[in-house]
């Protein structure tokens, strides 16, 4: 990727009602007045406003958005066209014909970072507006896109600097009486303190940007197939009073309490002569391995109640599971077994206790039960070099208190370097590569 060429890309999916063409870069006036044509051409008086005019044979709106104020900080050209991939071809054309090349994913958005317009949180944050999964995420995301933690990194860097600044002047002149800051290790301290508050909002971050895998296992009959259509809010699973209806996993993406949720319910789990239900259960086996929560149902109102306590016992994970009797309106009166680690008692069928569960579906996801809207969450890029960012800065208040002021200032460069490269003030030509590759075309 570099800024001199002309580049363009379709900025919506195939199928919509229009297209809309992107073009960026010093010929982008030019290139779009090649390819429009309207009873005035695109200039820069006419800026931000919408003309209509013709794309070969199919008549389009342009706009153009002279640099430095458009979203790349290039001149950009946007053609809206009707919709459908023929027209989207011949527009494409006809701009890669003008002297475009196709733009790499990410591409525009990595223009506005070199240009300045957004920092590296700022144009990771785009990519998160656009795969947000729920309300939340959005919230957090749209948040970071206005500069919320791109400025909060940038005080810690320049204080940081201060740090630095600090201690290298007492190498270069160690035998003046300088004026010691005395409180610069408790400053350090309180930027320590700073860093790992960041640093703690990497978990709902990730839960946020990423889902969380949620598995419905449990007995056959146990209502599994029951609580996803609730969960859902629709009927996406079969159900049915006879035991081993759901063979194969079945999938489903919902938000639970702003969290993104990939729910999977799956076949039964019991020992079973049939081919095909021992295929279910094995594929259900895996779901559970590899699910973040599980949520294991056992049936309240079951004629066996020591083989739902067996399978569970057995197979059911350790950690990462919220156990649960179900169909409690029919077991009112009868006296169920002990969990290890408890149980909840929910009936899917009257919708009795599911904001209880509800809330542990989030106390264990996101440590909350009703997830607020966090002010930053990082994402694991951020995590890491947060992490460099607070050992470098706690070696150099060790460092600084013992008078090693050369390593003090070597290890608070380390973290200026790690902070910096969050924001991108300093970052490697593959880390950008790797960031915007994960953008989609024409974004
Ligand atoms: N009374 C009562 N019946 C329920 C409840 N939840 C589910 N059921 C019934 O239990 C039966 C089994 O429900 P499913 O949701 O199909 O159970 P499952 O765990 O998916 O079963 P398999 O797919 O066979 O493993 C159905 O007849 C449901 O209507 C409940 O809370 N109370
Ligand atoms: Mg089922």
């Amino acid at each position: 990727m570099n800024t001199f060429d002309n580049i363009v890309a379709p900025a919506t999916g195939t199928g919509g009602a229009i297209t809309i063409l992107r073009i960026s870069g010093p010929a982008a006036l030019e290139i779009g007045n090649r390819i429009w044509s309207g009873k005035t051409p695109l200039e820069p008086a006419s800026a931000r406003m919408m003309k209509l005019g013709r794309v070969g044979i199919d008549s389009a709106l342009a706009v153009c958005m002279p640099g430095p104020g458009s979203y790349t900080g290039d001149d950009v050209v946007e053609l809206h066209c009707h919709g459908g991939a023929a027209v989207a071809e011949q527009a494409l054309k006809l701009a890669l014909d003008a002297g475009c090349r196709m733009a790499e994913p990410g591409e525009f958005t990595f223009r506005a970072f070199v240009n300045g317009k957004l920092d590296l949180t700022q144009a990771e944050a785009v990519a998160d507006v656009v795969s947000a999964g729920s309300d939340l995420a959005l919230k957090v995301a749209e948040r970071q896109l206005a500069g919320a933690l791109g400025e909060e990194l940038d005080q810690i860097y320049w204080t940081i600097n201060e740090f630095r600044a600090e201690c290298e002047s007492r190498l270069d002149f160690p035998e003046e009486e300088l004026d010691w800051d005395s409180a610069l290790p408790e400053k350090m301290e309180r930027v320590s303190d700073a860093l790992k508050r960041l640093l703690a909002t990497r978990q709902i971050g990730s839960t946020l940007r990423d889902g969380v895998d949620l598995v419905l296992a449990g007995r056959p009959n146990a209502g599994k197939s029951s609580l996803l259509n609730l969960l859902l809010g629709y009927e996406r699973a079969i159900v049915s009073p006879v035991p081993g209806t759901t063979r194969d996993t079945v999938e489903a993406e919902t938000v639970l309490r702003g969290i993104p949720v990939r729910i999977t319910d799956t076949a039964g789990l019991r020992d079973s002569s049939d081919p095909v239900e021992r295929l279910g259960v094995e594929r259900s086996r895996r779901s559970i391995a590899a699910a973040h929560l599980t949520i294991w149902l056992l049936d309240a109102a079951a004629d066996d109640l020591e083989a739902e306590i067996t399978e569970f016992t057995l197979h059911a994970p350790v950690d990462n599971r919220i156990a649960v009797w179900n169909k409690i309106d029919l077991a009112s009166e009868r006296n169920l077994p002990e969990i290890p680690g408890g149980a909840l008692r929910i009936s899917v069928k009257n919708r009795e206790n599911i904001d209880s569960l509800l809330d542990a579906v989030a106390e264990r996801t996101v440590h909350s039960a009703r997830p607020a809207e966090p002010p930053v969450a990082v994402n694991a890029r951020a995590a890491d070099e947060l992490e460099k960012a607070v050992d470098a800065v706690a070696d150099a208040k060790t460092h600084s208190t013992e008078g090693m002021f050369e390593i003090a200032a070597a290890r608070l460069r380390d973290a200026l370097q790690a902070v910096g490269a969050i924001t991108g003030k300093n970052v490697e030509p593959d880390v950008l590569d790797q960031i915007f590759s994960r953008f989609c075309i024409g974004k």
